[in-house]
């Protein structure tokens, strides 16, 4: 029932929650066929309206999870007015449907936070290791993305752009919601590091300057250039060239 671009409306209702699933990517293929046919029948359980954003980044230097993550949010929001924001990893897949896919709703403040949807992960025990943690899978509001600037650009290479996610998000005034573990938990399917995704040794020294940078680095600098954009039959594929370190 998914139609061109992985787009999907439940048909006897209105869904409450727009919502752009965004998945960063290179060479894991197997995976990302596991995943979207894991992923779809569930979201469309849930009655969302949704659409799956696949953001490849195409060969010639180290990966950028968190470029492709401010790259898949700037394309979604190019295409339709998305209210909520799912940013998550080709190789996590959710075990029960009562883990609900949408943003919270407002408090009675007129306030909501951002979530952490992986905080249970069966490689790490079901058990988050330290309280920064907030890779995996994450869901923002527009306006919350926003405000924060998005993802930091800086990160090539693999490690602590999600560290410095959740600074961002405690900078602007949000706490980070993690969800009830009972109800979310994840299988993380089995790899070893990718060639082209070495451990960064920059990583420590770029999250002690997060906090200075973040209204200049993210949503607000970044620059790529668009290969191709292209409705598949269950994801929109977004290819980009992001450049490679400074
Ligand atoms: N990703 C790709 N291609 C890459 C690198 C990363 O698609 O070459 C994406 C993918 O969505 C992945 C995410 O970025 O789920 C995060 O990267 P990761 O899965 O490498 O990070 P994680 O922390 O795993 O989950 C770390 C490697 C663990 C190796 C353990 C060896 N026993």
């Amino acid at each position: 029932e998914v139609t061109p671009g992985g787009k999907y409306r439940p048909p006897n209702c209105r869904s409450r929650h727009k919502v752009a699933v965004i998945i960063p990517h290179r060479d894991r293929e197997a995976h990302l066929k596991h995943l979207l046919s894991h992923l779809h029948p569930i979201l469309q359980r849930q009655q969302l309206e949704y659409t799956v954003y696949v953001v490849h980044q195409i060969h010639g230097s180290l990966f950028n999870r968190a470029m492709l993550m401010n790259v898949g949010f700037a394309q979604a929001s190019l295409d339709n007015n998305y209210d909520c924001f799912i940013f998550h990893d080709v190789d996590l897949l959710l075990e029960s449907d009562r883990c609900g896919y949408h943003c919270p709703k407002l408090s009675e403040h007129g306030r909501s936070n951002p979530k952490h949807l992986s905080v249970a992960v069966d490689k790490f025990d079901f058990f988050a290791k330290h309280v920064e943690v907030f890779g995996g899978v994450s869901i923002f509001t527009r306006e919350q993305f926003l405000s924060v600037n998005g993802f930091s650009n800086l990160y090539w290479g693999w490690g602590a752009e999600d560290d410095d996610l959740f600074l961002r998000t405690w900078r602007k005034g949000y706490k980070v919601d993690r969800t009830d573990t009972e109800k979310c938990s994840f299988r993380m399917i089995s790899h070893s590091h990718d060639r082209d995704n070495p451990m960064s040794a920059m990583r420590y020294l770029l999250l002690k300057q997060s906090l200075q940078r973040q209204n200049e680095d993210g949503l607000s600098s970044l620059r790529y250039r668009l290969i191709s954009k292209t409705r598949g039959r269950v994801f929109t594929n977004v290819t980009v060239d992001v450049g490679g370190p400074t």
